[in-house]
């Protein structure tokens, strides 16, 4: 059965990181509901929730995403490319170390696996303003020995790649071309947000079916108009702290 990794909210999640948004309060219990919403659709899904102790101190910690990157043979430990975020991923490492055989981002490279969209065999990664060159670098020298393909992708206006652009079926990607350049991703058939919907580009594909916020009506739109099936959620509060449906997990197949 295949599960999906997530973290309870932070209490002190209010106090998150912000690159692109003004700071707006977040309500804490809301946002536990929103993420309890999440499990739920990921359950409903066939995933089993192995949710991991809020860290009272970490306020991204819900981010999960950021922490790993989960491949069938290998998980690698980011180093997330803010210092603040960094401790997070020991609770992390520690949960993934009875799955699968580890390796780490060392530094002085940093990766942010919010920057690492994975594509069968590919995966195209993000230099954004948390993923460097030499984590590029680093995680071209662990996968592609295992026949994965690193290709490189400019990211500018929003946080990581996976703000800009993510999977939503084979073969087909939801895309914001004003921050990451469709010409990354030939031969992929690509849909893009609708224009009013900037941050519409996060979605989570889990087993067939999109995860999607409910705040991006029009894009999701576009989406069934493309037969797939999206399933809403609101998503206020993590959208606060720069976060998406992506972010809140890691699934392991
Ligand atoms: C941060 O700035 O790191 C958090 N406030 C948001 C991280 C969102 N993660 C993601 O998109 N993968």
């Amino acid at each position: 059965m295949p599960t999906a990794l997530t973290r309870a909210i932070s209490p002190a999640m209010p106090r998150c990181e912000l690159t692109h948004l003004d700071r707006e309060a977040i309500d804490v219990d809301l946002a536990a509901a929103q993420l309890a919403a999440y499990e739920e659709a990921l359950a409903g899904l066939g995933f089993t929730i192995r949710q991991l102790e809020a860290q009272p101190h970490l306020p991204d910690s819900v981010f999960v995403e950021d922490t790993a990157v989960v491949l069938e043979e290998v998980a690698i430990i980011t180093r997330p490319g803010t210092p603040a975020r960094r401790p997070e991923t020991i609770s992390v490492a520690e949960a993934l170390a009875g799955v699968r055989p580890l390796a780490h981002i060392t530094a002085p490279a940093t990766v942010d696996g919010g920057d690492v969209l994975r594509i069968g065999t590919r995966l195209f990664v993000g230099r954004s303003g948390r993923t460097n060159d030499a984590g590029l670098r680093q995680l071209h020298d662990l996968v592609e020995p295992l026949g994965y393909r690193v290709t490189a992708v400019p990211v500018d206006g929003c946080l990581h790649l996976k703000s800009g652009v993510t999977q939503v079926a084979w073969n087909t990607l939801l895309l914001n071309p004003r921050w990451v350049p469709t010409t990354a991703f030939a031969g992929c058939h690509l849909v893009e947000v609708d224009p009013r919907e900037p941050l519409g580009a996060n979605a989570l594909l889990a087993a067939g079916s999109v995860l999607y916020a409910a705040s991006c009506p029009e894009t999701a739109e576009r989406l069934r108009a493309e037969g797939i099936d999206v399933r809403l959620l609101d998503i206020s509060e993590i959208s606060k702290a720069e976060g998406g449906v992506t972010c809140c997990s890691l699934l392991i197949a």
